[in-house]
Parts: structure tokens; C-alpha cells; sequence
């Protein structure tokens, strides 16, 4: 067994040589050096206790150092509120890029920029500083159904928002609370052209964030699918051109954009039409057993373009400001529409053709697969077996669908290949089930590690996905890392699909958050820049009117407030000593005046939980009170030279009498 294993493995190193285009030959030929490394890894296999599965995996893997990763995944990182930049196939962590929760390296919440796109994504009219989030699904901006990869946008689900990521700086740019719902789900999901970004609710509450009692859920409380405007050459959500399609309230759960076939359609899938509010105290069933009765929920179909033009028309109502089309307008104008799903379903996946809605069972071992084109049909012709409570017609199941696919216990949601194939996570099981799309049958089954929520494949909700890789994001990795205590990592893992057999190829622990949904894009699709245009300031992407150049640092002062225009470059800042009186405002404007790639400052003044990133141009404005007299150093807190320990000054407060 092991000789053979070796045999193969020393055939294995010689492709491996061809393909790196190694000179040095191979065992077969009796190059010395090759055979003494071949042995050399023999042995290494042997005392690691590694397959030959394990080192086509390795050698599937690895990157040697200066080699760069063919795709970038956009991962949520869940409680975290950030996102996670990783490379594939390395699975090398990238960049946490800071969107919802101050980060410091990044100098995101501690005094500039970042302290005014947190401050966006406040709702100041209820009077909670929120500092977290719980990040869902991150998706791209798209063109034509492709990713552009230009901005990426990404959900809130605790607090329902939705944020602006500008991928030409990795930086936030915006964050848009939505005023009607008080927690998303379905979101953030792009239509083909990028015209909207779309979230939907995820538990009902009365709309606008008003109180209701719970006896009154069936009458006050909704749900509601927002389509924030995208205005892509401003690279921000226009809230004034936003507007809400009215839901039951029913919990609208995952949502996906139609595409190609069936662009102009939103699709959600939804659990609780019992709805159930739990009461467990009272005697009521908790709401997982409550919502669990029905034998099916509903899928909600959205005409968004009718929509849109029906808003255009006055045809909404406004709710806090925000135009909302009202289910007794939505329903008889066939904008929105129900089909029934198996009970408790979760995902709603469009196929990259958008011919078909694939839905996973979560109570039920199909997946079930919706045509667009039966869909349509049905509406158009106006044939529905019947009307829900509020009114909205639904089709009959049986005419909607192409078929199911028995995929085994617990399928949640589905990714597609671009080359017939579908792959569904199956969270009880534990398995990534691949499944053929035409005969609708399942063809392999991968063990993950373990219970696998989503699943993400190498630019996988486009139009052409390439089906190369898919990542299996497991929520539990029991015995898979060392013991670090009862919060375990997640376990993302990395899939070879591009034979007829799956190959699972590395695993990724992920000790932030817990992520769930995450996409794929070509590296050579980001074409971000390499040093700021020199002044800029991130937040409006444009040169400051207070950016300082060098020769022009300087400090004026008019009556207690302090303006403090200084430059920083390797390695001091100019001024390097402040003095400003106890209680005056302070206007700090700093540039960094490095044009050179990687040069990065940081700039802090002990005490004042102030921390500014300064990357080569840009610019930052942080204004403050000086309220605590003393002597501080200021630093630069970035390692960027040999004397970046020499990289600080003092910033005197002196003291009232
Ligand atoms: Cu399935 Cu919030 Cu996308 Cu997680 S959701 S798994
Ligand atoms: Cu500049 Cu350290």
C-alpha cells in the first residue's frame, strides 16, 4: 500500500515539476537532486501522516511567497460587522475591510472619515450609537449580470441596514438605515444592471418602527422589500429615489434577483405563514414549533420593473417618507405573487440562465425547483388556485415547478457551476450535494466539516459562473483545529469542482463572527488603486478643501477654535509640537504627502482615542475638544521607516487657571 502510494506520489512531483516548469527534471529521469527531494518528501509524508489526496491538495493550494491568489472572496464576517477579503485557492485572510464596527489599523471610528459614514448609518431618532452588526450577505455590483467589480454591498440583519463598500479603495462609503423595518434578511442583492440594491425584512414589525401589541400582528405588522436606488457613477445609494414593496407578514427570508429569462423579478422565499409570535410564558407554542405547522409557506414573487414604474406613477403611499407600494395595489396589479413551498424552505437561488428559482427544503430533503417561464405564464393569464389573507393571489404549486431534487437532509442553499451542475449545502447532513440541473438527480456528495449554512462557487451568482471552486462555509468545526476554548471557529472549506468527482482541497478557520454568505470574483476583475491622488479624502472621494501641501503646514487660531493644517511623510509630521488651551476646539487637517506604494502612517495623541490610518493621499479632518490638559505625545502608529519610532511630537494642552 504505501509503496504504491509513493509510486503515485512520485508521478504526482512530476507533473508537479511540469507544471511549475521546473528544470531540474523528475525521479524518471534520475536527476539527483529531484530524487533526493522526492525521498525528502516521501519521509515528510510518512511522519505527517499525509495521503496523496493530501499533497495533490497541498500542491492544489499553495502559494509560494510573492505568488498571488486567481480569486478574492467577499466574506461576511457576521457579529463582526466587517467584511473578509480572502484569497483563493491560498485561503490566505487578505483584509478585514471595517463597514459596520470601528476597526483601528484601518482608522475607521477613532476621529475621520469613518466616524461620518458610522454616523450615516445611525438612526438618530431612536437614540442607540450602534457599534455592531450582524453582516449576511455581501454581494458585488454587477453589469450586464457580471461582476463589475466595482462596489460590494452587504446587509445588517440586527439593525437593517445596508452598506456601500467603493472596491477602487476597499473603504465604506456609505451606510443606508432603513426607517420602515426592523430587521432584514433578503438582502444585499443587486439587480443584473446595478440599478438597485435590494433588502427585505426578516421579522415582521409595524412598519415605520412603531409600537403595535402582538395581539395585533396579523392586522399592524408587515414586512417590506426595499430597492435602494444605486447611482453607480456617484458610487451611492440615492435614499430619495428609494422605495418599498409593502409584504405580509409572513418571514420573508433569502432573496435572489432574477436574471437574463427572468430579469425584472425578485424572488424570496419565506417561513412562518402560520404567523406564529411564540408567547412560551402565556402558553403558546414557541415560534419554532409554531411556524412549523403549515404544510407549506410561500414563495413571493415581485414584478420589480412594474413596481417601480406603479411608484413612478403616484401609485404609493408614503410611510416616514419612504414610497411604499401597498399590497391592495400590488396584488390585483400582479406585481406581487405567492406559490407555495415546502414548509420552512431557506435560499432562493436563481439559476446563471435565470430560467429556474431553486429552493432548499431546510425541514424537507428536496429542493425544489421553480420555472420562471411557468411562472410568468400563470401570471400573466391571471390563474391562481386562490388569495391569502391579504388578499394576494397564489399559483398553483404544481404548474410552477420543473421538478424536485432529492438531495437529502436538511438542503439549504444552492450555487451553480455554469456547466450544468448545481451545488446545494446540506446543513444536517453535513454534505455538498452536487446535482445534475437538467434530470434533476443527484451525482456527489462531499462530507464538510461541519454543518454547512452557505455555500458560495468561484463567480457564482453571475451570468457565466466559471466552476472552478466552491466554498463550503461550515458553521462548526468541532475536532477539526486546536482546542481554543468553547467559542469554536467557523470552517470555511475550499472545494475542487472542476472533475466529476468533488475534492475538498483546504480548510480556512474564521475566529471572527460568524459568517454566512460570501462571493467569488476574478482577482484580475479589481483594478483598486495603489496610493490616494494626493489629498483625498475617502469619504467623498475627491481633494479636500483642506488638504495641506507641503510648505503650506500651519496652525491659525480664531478665538477658541484651533485649525492645525499638517503634513506627515517619512518619517515626521509638520507641526511636530501643538499647543492649543484647555477647552478649544481643535480642527486637525492632515495629509500625508507619500505618493510611494506602501508607505502608510498612522496618526494618535495619547488619550484622546484618536487613530487615523494615513495611506500614501490621503486626507483626514478630525475635529475634537481638547478637554484634558497635559502633555501628549502624538505618534505615528504605522511601523513605516527605520525612524518611525522618531515619527512623533507633542500636542500641549494647557491647563485653564
Ligand atoms: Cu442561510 Cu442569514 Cu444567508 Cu446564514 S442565512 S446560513
Ligand atoms: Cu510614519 Cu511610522
Amino acid at each position: 500500500m504505501k509503496s504504491k502510494l509513493i509510486g503515485s506520489l512520485a508521478a504526482l512531483l512530476t507533473l508537479a515539476a511540469f507544471a511549475y516548469g521546473c528544470q531540474s527534471g523528475s525521479s524518471t529521469t534520475g536527476s539527483t537532486a529531484t530524487t533526493q527531494s522526492s525521498a525528502g518528501l516521501k519521509q515528510i509524508m510518512v511522519e505527517r501522516k499525509l495521503s496523496e489526496a493530501d499533497v495533490e491538495a497541498a500542491l492544489l493550494t499553495y502559494k509560494p511567497t510573492g505568488q498571488k491568489d486567481e480569486y478574492v472572496i467577499f466574506a461576511s464576517g457576521g457579529q463582526s460587522g466587517q467584511i473578509l477579503v480572502i484569497g483563493v485557492p491560498s485561503m490566505r485572510l487578505l483584509k478585514v475591510i471595517a463597514v459596520f464596527t470601528p476597526e483601528p489599523w484601518q482608522g475607521y471610528g477613532y476621529g475621520g472619515y469613518g466616524d461620518k459614514v458610522l454616523a450615516g448609518g445611525q438612526q438618530y431618532e431612536i437614540g442607540q450609537r450602534l457599534t455592531w452588526a450582524d453582516v449576511h450577505h455581501p454581494n458585488l455590483s454587477e453589469t450586464k449580470g457580471d461582476y463589475d467589480g466595482r462596489f460590494l454591498f452587504v446587509n445588517d440583519k440586527a439593525n437593517a441596514r445596508i452598506a456601500v463598500v467603493d472596491l477602487s479603495d476597499f473603504a465604506t462609503k456609505q451606510i443606508v438605515p432603513n426607517k420602515l423595518v426592523a430587521s432584514d434578511h433578503g438582502g444585499a442583492f443587486v439587480t443584473p444592471d446595478n440599478e438597485y440594491v435590494i433588502e427585505t425584512s426578516q421579522y415582521p414589525a409595524p412598519l415605520g418602527r412603531e409600537y403595535a401589541p402582538i395581539s395585533e400582528y396579523k392586522t399592524r405588522y408587515r414586512g417590506l422589500a426595499m430597492f435602494w436606488k444605486f447611482d453607480k457613477v456617484k458610487g451611492r445609494i440615492i435614499e430619495s429615489e428609494s422605495w418599498g414593496v409593502e409584504l405580509p407578514p409572513y418571514t420573508q427570508d433569502l432573496a435572489d434577483c432574477g436574471k437574463l429569462a427572468s430579469d425584472g423579478y425578485v424572488f424570496i422565499n419565506s417561513f412562518n405563514t402560520e404567523m406564529a409570535t411564540g408567547g412560551i410564558l402565556e402558553g403558546n407554542p414557541p415560534v419554532e414549533s409554531g411556524a412549523s405547522q403549515n404544510d407549506t409557506d410561500f414563495l413571493h414573487v415581485i414584478n420589480w420593473k412594474k413596481a417601480e414604474a406603479l411608484v413612478k406613477a403616484g401609485k404609493a403611499k408614503e410611510i416616514k417618507g419612504v414610497k411604499v407600494l401597498m399590497m391592495d395595489v400590488s396584488g390585483p396589479e400582479k406585481v406581487l405573487t405567492l406559490i407555495p413551498e415546502h414548509k420552512s424552505p431557506h435560499g432562493a437561488d436563481v439559476t446563471p440562465d435565470g430560467e429556474d428559482i431553486v429552493v432548499g427544503g431546510k425541514l424537507d430533503t428536496h429542493a425544489t425547483v421553480y420555472s420562471f417561464k411557468k411562472i410568468q405564464a400563470l401570471i400573466e393569464a391571471g390563474t391562481h388556485e386562490g388569495v391569502d389573507p391579504y388578499g394576494l393571489p397564489i399559483l398553483p404549486f404544481k404548474d410552477t415547478i420543473r421538478g424536485q431534487v432529492e438531495i437529502g437532509l436538511g438542503p439549504l442553499h444552492t450555487v451553480y457551476d455554469g456547466k450544468g451542475f448545481a451545488y446545494t449545502s446540506v446543513f444536517i447532513e453535513s454534505v455538498v450535494a452536487k446535482w445534475d440541473l437538467k434530470s434533476l438527480k443527484v451525482v456527489d456528495k462531499l462530507s464538510v466539516h461541519y454543518n454547512i449554512g452557505h455555500i458560495l462557487a468561484a463567480e457564482g451568482d453571475t451570468v457565466s459562473p466559471d466552476g472552478k471552486y466552491v466554498v463550503a462555509m461550515n458553521k462548526m468545526s468541532i475536532d477539526r483545529f486546536a482546542n481554543i476554548g468553547p467559542l469554536y471557529p467557523q470552517n470555511f472549506q475550499l472545494v475542487g469542482i472542476e472533475n466529476s468527482k468533488m475534492k475538498l482541497l483546504a480548510d480556512m478557520p474564521i475566529g471572527i463572527g460568524e459568517p454566512h454568505y460570501a462571493q467569488m470574483i476574478k482577482a484580475d476583475k479589481l483594478k483598486p488603486m495603489k496610493v490616494y491622488p494626493m489629498g483625498t479624502n475617502p469619504l467623498t472621494d475627491e481633494k479636500d478643501e483642506f488638504a495641506v501641501t507641503p510648505g503650506k503646514e500651519r496652525i491659525e487660531r480664531k478665538g477658541n477654535v484651533v485649525d492645525i493644517y499638517m503634513t506627515a511623510i517619512r518619517s515626521h509630521f509638520t507641526p511636530d509640537y501643538v499647543e492649543v488651551d484647555e477647552g478649544d476646539t481643535v480642527r486637525l487637517h492632515l495629509t500625508s504627502i507619500e505618493q510611494a506604494e506602501d508607505q502608510v502612517h498612522g496618526f494618535t495623541i495619547d488619550m484622546y482615542n484618536i487613530n487615523v490610518s494615513l495611506e500614501p493621499g490621503k486626507h483626514e479632518n478630525i475635529t475634537f475638544v481638547a478637554d484634558k490638559p497635559g502633555a501628549f505625545p502624538m505618534y505615528c502608529t504605522e511601523f513605516c521607516s527605520a525612524l518611525h519610532l522618531e515619527m512623533m511630537g507633542y500636542f500641549m494642552v494647557k491647563p485653564k487657571k
